[in-house]
């Protein structure tokens, strides 16, 4: 692994890399940063997180995992960076959110995956479960909550297959118990996707929309003016189903619907659909302008959940 002075954010790495710069963050900063483990995978890997802690671990908690589809690597790269933005900004809006909240943040929730599209399949989005002639179960259709009522396969050579039972998926069932092991300290829980550029909320199962819609439209508000307000990047977005596709068994859903946190969001990074780019192969020099936006967006958003 490289030493975590060279780690930086315009390049996309690999899992080892990025596991030795969170190992070396908790030696930098002791007082601060906890590994964390939410399970293991398929393959006997470490599913490696983060807690950010500055001042103790009452204040509210923000969850934010990454990676869950192993081919959108944006993902885990604006994770890491912003792990590092709560370590070291010195922005007063960002020394805010490192002070006032406690983070948990898993920048790779498929380790297994993320390995395979180093090795053999840029494109592999699922687990590497064998079922049968075919591998993977989508781990953002494998949640227990309404899992597999809609917009999710149950063939095993699918992308969007939903599993042979709701949490069949060691890491969707390590990292859920793991979740549900923090019951009332999570306020706000993130999940970053790529790619098209929406700002996600609750339902994916169904049509009918949470019962503080109101809440999440006004915190959408703020968090896609804010995404903007740097280079004018677009985001838009809504309720996954009526926004992009009916999809049951995903994270977010899971997160809003069967455990204690208030609000729950699915960002899908860049690029756009309609880009030029090729969607999940977003060339390096856009991690950097990516996550800052990103950053921006979660600062707001944060800033709005904390008026309701
Ligand atoms: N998109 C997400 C997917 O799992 C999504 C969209 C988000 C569905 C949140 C349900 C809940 O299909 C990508 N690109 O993975
Ligand atoms: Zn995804």
């Amino acid at each position: 692994g490289r030493a975590s002075a060279e780690y930086n954010w315009v390049q996309y790495y690999e899992l080892d890399d990025t596991y030795a710069w969170l190992q070396s963050l908790a030696k930098q900063y002791p007082q601060i940063v906890t590994l964390i483990e939410g399970g293991k995978t398929y393959q006997g890997r470490s599913i490696l997180g983060v807690q950010i802690s500055k001042s103790g671990t009452e204040k509210p908690g923000i969850f934010i995992e990454a990676g869950i589809h192993a081919r959108e690597w944006i993902a885990p790269a604006a994770a890491t960076f912003i792990i590092n933005q709560l370590l070291t900004s010195e922005v007063e809006s960002i020394k805010d959110l490192a002070d006032n909240y406690n983070w948990y943040i898993f920048p790779h929730a498929n380790p297994d995956g993320y390995v395979y599209t180093h090795t053999k399949d840029r494109l592999w989005r699922k687990t590497r479960t064998p079922y049968g002639s075919c591998y993977g179960a989508d781990p953002n259709r494998n949640w227990g909550f309404h899992w597999n009522e809609v917009g999710a396969s149950n063939s095993a050579c699918s992308d969007t297959y939903a599993g042979p039972s709701a949490f069949s998926e060691i890491e969707t069932l390590s990292l859920s118990n793991y979740i549900a092991s923090l019951k009332g300290k999570i306020q706000l829980y993130v999940s970053f996707h790529a790619y098209s550029q929406y700002l996600l909320y609750p339902y994916g199962h169904t049509k009918s929309l949470p019962d503080n819609v109101k809440d999440f439209q006004q915190v959408f508000k703020a968090a896609t003016a804010a995404v903007s307000q740097r280079y004018n990047t677009k985001y838009t977005g809504g309720n996954v189903y009526d926004a992009i596709y009916p999809a049951a068994g995903s994270s977010t859903d899971w997160a809003y619907g069967a455990q204690d946190v208030r609000m729950s969001f699915c960002y899908e990074l860049r690029p756009s659909s309609n880009s030029y780019v090729t969607g999940f192969k977003l060339p390096a020099t856009q991690i950097i302008p990516t996550s800052e936006e990103l950053l921006d967006s979660i600062t707001a958003m944060v800033g709005e959940v904390k008026k309701l």
